[in-house]
């Protein structure tokens, strides 16, 4: 698809400020939440996306005005005065590139994270994600473990999902199934993959819960529902979910079948050591 260059306000030609939808990182969100919805993992309204922008990312391309203040219902200080561009609630991925000014929103947290400040988009009337609880307060988890994450994505993958109602929900014993489908799972997610029994989404309570679960993984299952990634930029992050979930595919081809071969913690120690990185603690023996 071709993302339109200059349709930002309808009248760019005539303003100093460049279109919006011509930012970088507009348009890798739009081709990000396309391509999430090409490997269907984001049918009907599913899934949302965060990316935590700089001031100075943003400034080029608006010029502060407040078009509405929408209150968040939780408090997160950490984040206070941090922008965020993220994906709208009720809307569809699929229609992202088609319409970005509708489905996605460009806010400014204020008021101790109580209060977001509409400074582009959600041009019907629409307001941010219902799990935007659970996006912001994993933004301030992770960024306490690492201050270069910049992005939380949530979605439904059909097997990492399918997983969650035929394998046990235990956290190590999860991780080892997907690290044992491919062999670069280990490399890619070391942390491993933690999982939250169900709880009822867009509530305060299951962002809490998820924001607990990120920091020790970047990776967080919701059984039955989806999973949350968290990461330094949307390829990154997509990368992280993509991984994850081909080796949740691997599992639902084979678990029904005789096993045959494994791979060893031999050669996961193997794996860590020629690319410098340490699995979970506890996770290997
Ligand atoms: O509707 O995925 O978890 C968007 C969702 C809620
Ligand atoms: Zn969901």
């Amino acid at each position: 698809f071709t993302i339109p260059l200059f349709t930002g306000n309808g009248c760019n030609d005539f303003l100093p400020i460049p279109g919006i939808l011509t930012a970088p990182w507009m348009v890798e969100m739009i081709r990000t939440v396309t391509n999430m919805y090409d490997h269907g993992w984001d049918e009907r309204n599913g899934g949302n996306v965060s990316l935590l922008l700089e001031e100075s990312q943003v400034n080029d391309y608006v010029d502060g005005a407040v078009l509405r203040e929408i209150p968040t219902g939780f408090s997160c200080p950490e984040l206070d005065g941090k922008y965020f561009l993220v994906t709208g609630t009720g809307k569809y991925f699929k229609n992202v590139q088609y319409a970005p000014e509708i489905n996605l929103g460009l806010v400014r947290l204020t008021d101790g994270g109580e209060t977001a400040q509409l400074l582009w988009g959600f041009a019907d009337g629409g307001k941010f994600t219902s799990e935007f609880p659970a996006h912001m307060m994993s933004h301030a988890e992770r960024l306490k473990v690492d201050p270069q994450n910049r992005v939380v994505m949530h979605c439904h993958p059909a097997n990492l999902l399918a997983m969650t109602y035929v394998h046990s929900l235990d956290e190590k014993a999860f991780t080892r199934t997907l690290w044992q489908m491919c062999t670069e799972c280990i490399v890619v997610f070391p942390d491993g993959v933690n999982v939250l029994p169900w709880i009822l989404c867009g509530t305060n309570e299951i962002g809490e819960a998820t924001a607990e679960k990120m920091r020790t993984a970047r990776l967080v299952v919701w059984a039955q529902h989806g999973i949350y990634g968290a990461g330094k930029d949307l390829d990154e992050t997509f990368g992280l979910i993509e991984t994850a979930e081909k080796a949740a595919e691997i599992y639902m081809k084979i678990a029904h079948l005789p096993l045959v071969n494994t791979s060893t913690d031999e050669q996961m120690h193997q794996l860590e050591a020629h690319f410098g990185v340490k699995a979970r603690e506890g996770y290997l023996s």
